[in-house]
């Protein structure tokens, strides 16, 4: 049984929500773990997964949960995370996946609906990536995949902004597939995926790898030297009592940290 993911069929679609109201939808362990487990017990059935966050949700996801962010020095965005393991497991899942987005998209939960096959929102949708604000490094195989799916300018906004940018901006940049009135969002994600279920199943998995392959966005080019730099710089700022420890405690404290200049 899941506390976290709801699940239910519609004929060959598989809905899974994000159903962590209390918490605004922050992708904590559990919460990952429990929808990598629903995806992986979809029966030969399932053609489409729409995936959202459980009606009423005000927030589509606060993004990464802040408390399980580690605090001792230690990388917060490894590869192995539960985090990394599981944009992977949206971004290889063999059947389409389509996000329906209402509400705020906060820092990594952006990068969550960017690892899904196409994005429906409403214009109650904005998205925010904002580890400039927590003192978060970010990693940078994400960077490298959101350069893979959106123009450079578009990401440094995002990156360099950390401000939330609404559903039409993210509408022109190619980060929303198809913005739709909030009265008719879900029926028309319902009636895609009904669509999207008709189709050659192989075909939509080979299209899948083929354009994942093509656009991956992989660090792998970056010059060593530069790429010890990074990880350099990136290791100062979630060291102990670095700038992460004081982004996680301001955000706890309900304000904004005070980070020194460089
Ligand atoms: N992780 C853990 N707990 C969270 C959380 C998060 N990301 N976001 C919200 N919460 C908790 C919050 O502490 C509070 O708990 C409850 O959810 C309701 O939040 O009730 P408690 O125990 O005090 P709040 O703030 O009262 O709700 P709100 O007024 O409706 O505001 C919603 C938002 C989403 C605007 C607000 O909660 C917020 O700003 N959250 C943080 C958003 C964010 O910056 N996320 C980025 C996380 O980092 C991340 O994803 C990465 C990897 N990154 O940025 O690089």
């Amino acid at each position: 049984m899941s506390d976290h993911i709801s699940f239910r069929r519609d004929g060959a679609i598989a809905i899974v929500e994000l159903n962590r109201p209390e918490k605004r939808n922050a992708l904590s362990e559990q919460l990952l773990g429990e929808l990598t487990e629903t995806l992986n017990r979809l029966d030969g059935g399932t053609r489409v997964v729409v995936l959202r966050a459980a009606p009423g949700s005000k927030v589509f996801s606060a993004g990464h949960d802040i408390d399980e962010l580690p605090l001792d020095g230690s990388d917060p965005l490894t590869d192995s995370s539960h985090f990394e393991r599981s944009l992977a497991v949206l971004r290889n899942f063999p059947l389409p996946i389509i996000a329906q987005v209402s509400g705020g998209v906060w820092g990594g939960a952006v990068e969550f609906v960017l690892s899904c096959d196409l994005v429906l929102a409403d214009p109650t949708a904005s998205f925010a990536v904002t580890p400039a604000k927590l003192g978060l490094p970010y990693n940078t195989a994400g960077i490298a995949f959101f350069l893979s799916r959106l123009p450079a300018a578009f990401v440094k906004e995002l990156f360099l902004t950390a401000q939330a940018l609404d559903a039409e901006t993210a509408l022109r940049h190619g980060l929303v597939s198809r913005l739709l009135p909030v009265s008719e969002l879900a029926r028309e994600t319902l009636e895609l995926a009904h669509w999207m279920a008709g189709l050659s199943p192989r075909a939509l998995h080979l299209f899948k790898r083929q354009i994942a392959v093509l656009s991956s966005g992989t660090s792998s080019g970056v010059d060593p030297k530069e790429r010890e730099t990074i990880e350099t710089l990136r290791g100062e700022m979630y060291a102990e009592g670095g700038e992460l420890s004081q982004g996680v405690a301001a955000f706890r404290n309900k304000r904004s940290a005070d980070f020194k200049p460089i």
